[in-house]
């Protein structure tokens, strides 16, 4: 008999072939949003389940899932995972880091090059026909090369995102992180390690990429955003709760700072709509990771995890080891 996995949400048919391979598959191709209830039922029997970071996996769960082994996410953030909690299940959990880098650090220069060069705004007048003349003054942005970039959060995502700013865009990188990186890794990146306020201080545009936690939430409030230079720019491709969206609406309604570009919403996929109402925002629906070839290796990893560790005891990126032990 084959062990029973389910996959949480609708995947590539390629993947459930290859899990079907290996497991029993209870598959959501239908793409079901399940309550908590009705999850958990169907986690009944299931020694792994193929999460894709929007599915919490907490002590109450685990306590109605004694079956479970392994919740491998199809995401390298796992703030959907309650890590201690799962340790102490004797639960493996696995994320999807490295495969994700290099795309998502391209979509986080997307949104600071949109936003500097305001482009979803001119193409929003452009459509709506309100152009019938040039003039000196339209659609005035901010430049990006030769610019100051502040990275809050140097992880692999935060050094990719450096790398195109120092090597492609001349930029002046500026970074603040938990910890300060070896100077070998500092010079790759060209980048200069300095203290928040001084990044919030000193950069034309910041980049966002910290791990979402408890710790981290609401890293950028009121008092962070009134340290922002009256024509910088901020986007965010970590979490949705790494700033306080109510403050920052503020801040751009009154024109404070330059604009904002978020792929990531506190209440996701629901928008607050003092956003939805600014022009001065450039707005996308959690796309970071969004190329066929990146989500494609992202579902590999999660699926190559179920396998590794259901098979051999080998999961390839698991997050809390202690419980192979
Ligand atoms: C995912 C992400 O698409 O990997 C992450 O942490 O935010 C995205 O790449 C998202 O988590 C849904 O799986």
């Amino acid at each position: 008999m084959k062990p029973s996995v389910l996959v949480a949400r609708a995947i590539f048919p390629a993947i459930l072939d290859k899990l079907a391979e290996h497991f029993e598959v209870e598959a959501n191709q239908a793409d079901a949003i399940w309550g908590k209830a009705e999850f958990m039922a169907r986690l009944q029997g299931k020694v792994g389940v193929f999460t894709t970071g929007g599915e919490r996996i907490d002590a109450e769960l685990l306590l109605g899932c004694p079956q479970l082994r392994i919740c491998a996410n199809m995401a390298v953030g796992y703030n959907n995972f309650d890590i201690p909690a799962m340790t102490a299940a004797g639960v493996l959990a696995t994320n999807a880091p490295d495969v994700l880098t290099e795309t998502t650090a391209d979509l986080g220069f997307t949104l600071l090059m949109a936003t500097a060069r305001r482009v979803s705004e001119s193409e929003a007048f452009l459509r709506a026909g309100l152009w019938n003349k040039w003039s000196y003054d339209m659609f005035t942005g901010s430049d990006i090369h030769g610019a100051t970039l502040g990275i809050l959060g140097m992880g692999r995502i935060g050094q990719a995102v450096a790398r195109r700013g120092a090597h492609g865009f001349g930029m002046q990188v500026i970074y603040h992180n938990r910890s300060r990186l070896d100077a070998a890794t500092e010079a790759s990146v060209n980048a200069r390690y300095v203290g928040k306020e001084e990044l919030f201080r000193q950069a034309d545009h910041i980049v966002l990429v910290v791990p979402y936690s408890a710790e981290s939430h609401h890293t950028v409030a009121a008092n962070e955003i009134a340290w922002m230079k009256p024509s910088a720019t901020i986007v965010n491709i970590g979490r949705g709760g790494l700033i306080d969206e109510a403050a920052l609406a503020e801040a751009l309604a009154a024109g404070r700072i330059g604009g904002a570009g978020l792929d990531v919403f506190e209440g996701e996929p629901r928008v607050n709509p003092a956003l939805l109402a600014l022009k001065n925002v450039v707005l996308t629906p959690h796309i970071g990771s969004a190329t066929v070839p990146t989500r494609m290796a992202m579902a590999n990893l999660a699926a190559d995890n179920l396998i590794g560790f259901l098979l051999h005891g080998k999961p390839l990126t698991p997050l809390n080891a202690q419980v192979l032990a």
